[in-house]
């Protein structure tokens, strides 16, 4: 079965979108990465394009203390009277917080603290002007190590002081399933509709809705519930679920929601982690939406990505582990970045990288690098966190392929010829074996440097490692360049389809 190709391909899980007259705009989770919340926009569902980041400086979040996965964890983009909202747990760093801005391209605002504990806000108003806050009482303590969970629950909040007006009500929270999530509170005619997430975001993921007259409840469940899960099914885009609902310009209705597109059988991976996918809704003459599994109406190719950062400036994909590209890597006074090595490799929970999301299966990823001090060590990796990445490292004379993962580290090394001319470093990502007939693993990864011309291929590693299922993170591949000591030149990365 051909998988339908992404809508937002790469790391973009949990999509929140708002329609406001023929524009629509969607945003998605983030993490420990910045810029933060990236906002895309677009008129037809189809050709998105970002316009902004939510997150731009690093103070809106608490981006120093929160564990890797921690962070930005589903926003809610929602438009009232003029203004964009978005709400969204800066899981264990500063907490639920809301956004505001009168353009989506920003400049957004520092963030007003929410009086709520939990996770997945959602914001609706009813005709008075009143909000209600809906959201999955997830409670996390780290410290402890312990996790409750209260279901859904709602109060009504004042926004412009961030301060509870009740206290929290429990919601219907779904058929039963673990981690009842991601609830968006929603009036369509005479009905207030309540769709939530269930089953974990893995691949027990599922979709399931409710309606009663009034935003507080009482809430029926559809019979039809779950209305849509991948579980059990051989498509290729499993997990899906953590959907929010909007109505196309064509008067047609669509979810947006996460999915993971695998490679293998009931065993498989997904390389890119969860990415946003869109499908069509369908109503029954009941009131209740039917839900197609996400097919392939959207895109069909994604274009090749080639920066050579003009200027010393960078495009707006780049991303940094807990620092702003721009603070991380800069310019030099031609085209291209220098990055400078403060000591710190790819072990490091903020290292000195700038990456960008993988967006595609079967891809090369080149990174066109100079060193310019004697001494340094850097190039091109491929990141889950910090404990799950490969590199493919430049040293004083040799050039060292590494897989890390959890209590597990490797390395293969080459004597790096003498050049004067920049150094390739490329991974490329091509399907596994087929020993079984399906794929056992998501990918091998080719990782090559090409000095003087000379193709030099240090190690082949294979991927499944670095994929959500093994790597048990929210995101998902983020390459890019880091530097651990010295300073290096990148003048050129490009991504694209792998020559076949
Ligand atoms: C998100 C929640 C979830 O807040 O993952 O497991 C969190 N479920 O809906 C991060 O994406």
């Amino acid at each position: 079965m051909k998988p339908p190709v992404p809508l937002i391909p790469g790391f973009n899980p949990d999509p929140s979108i708002v329609r406001v007259g023929d524009d629509f705009y969607l945003v998605t989770s983030t993490f420990e990465y910045l810029p933060g919340i990236p906002v895309y926009h677009s008129t037809d569902l189809v050709t998105w394009a970002k316009v902004g980041h939510v997150i731009t400086r690093r103070d809106q979040l608490q981006v120093d203390g929160v564990p890797t996965g921690g962070g930005v964890w589903a926003p809610t983009i929602r438009f009232r009277d003029g203004v964009f909202y978005v709400i969204v747990a800066d899981a264990m760093g500063r907490g639920m917080l809301l956004f505001t801005a009168t353009d989506p391209a920003g400049p957004w605002s520092d963030g007003l603290p929410m009086e709520l504990n939990g996770i997945d806000p959602d914001l609706a108003w009813d005709d008075d002007g009143t909000c209600y806050v809906t959201f999955s009482g997830l409670l996390l303590d780290p410290a402890s190590g312990n996790a409750a969970h209260l279901g859904i629950q709602q109060m009504r909040m004042d926004l412009a002081t961030g301060r509870a007006l009740e206290e929290p009500r429990a919601m219907w929270s779904g058929t039963g399933l673990i981690f009842p999530e991601a609830p968006h509170l929603y009036q369509l005619g005479d009905w207030w509709y309540l769709l939530l997430a269930e089953g974990g975001t893995e691949r027990g993921h599922a979709v399931s809705i409710a309606r009663g007259t009034s935003p507080m409840g009482p809430f029926e469940g559809c019979p039809a519930n779950p209305l849509l899960t991948a579980t059990g099914t051989d498509r290729p885009v499993q997990c899906s679920g953590h959907g929010d609902l909007v109505l196309g310009p064509d008067g047609q209705w669509w979810l947006v929601l996460l999915g993971v597109w695998v490679r293998g059988m009931t065993r498989s991976f997904g390389s890119l982690g969860r990415e946003t996918y869109i499908t069509p809704i369908t109503w029954t003459e009941e009131g209740w939406p039917v839900i197609a599994p996400p097919a392939d109406r959207t895109r069909t190719t994604i274009a090749p990505f080639v920066d050579e950062f003009p200027g010393g400036r960078f495009h707006s994909d780049w991303v940094g582990v807990r620092n702003l590209p721009a603070t991380v890597a800069t310019a030099d006074g031609a085209d291209g970045v220098v990055l400078r090595g403060e000591g710190r490799t790819m072990d490091h929970v903020a290292p000195t990288f700038v990456g960008r999301r993988q967006t595609r299966h079967d891809v090369r990823i080149t990174a066109t690098v100079s060193p310019l001090a004697a001494g340094t060590v850097g190039g091109l990796t491929l990141r889950y966190d910090e404990q799950h990445h490969y590199d493919l490292e430049i040293q004083p004379g040799q050039v060292v392929g590494r897989a890390v993962l959890p209590t597990i580290r490797q390395e293969h090394v080459l004597e790096l010829p003498a050049t004067n001319g920049p150094i390739e470093l490329r991974f490329e990502m091509r399907p596994p074996p087929t020993d079984y007939g399906p794929a056992m693993s998501s990918d091998l990864i080719d990782l090559i440097a090409v000095v003087n011309g000379v193709s030099l291929v240090v190690t082949t590693l294979d991927g499944r490692y670095l994929s959500a299922e093994s790597a048990c993170s929210f995101t998902g591949r983020v390459a890019g360049v880091y530097c651990t000591d010295g300073s290096l030149h990148l003048q050129r990365y490009a991504e694209e389809d792998l020559p076949t």
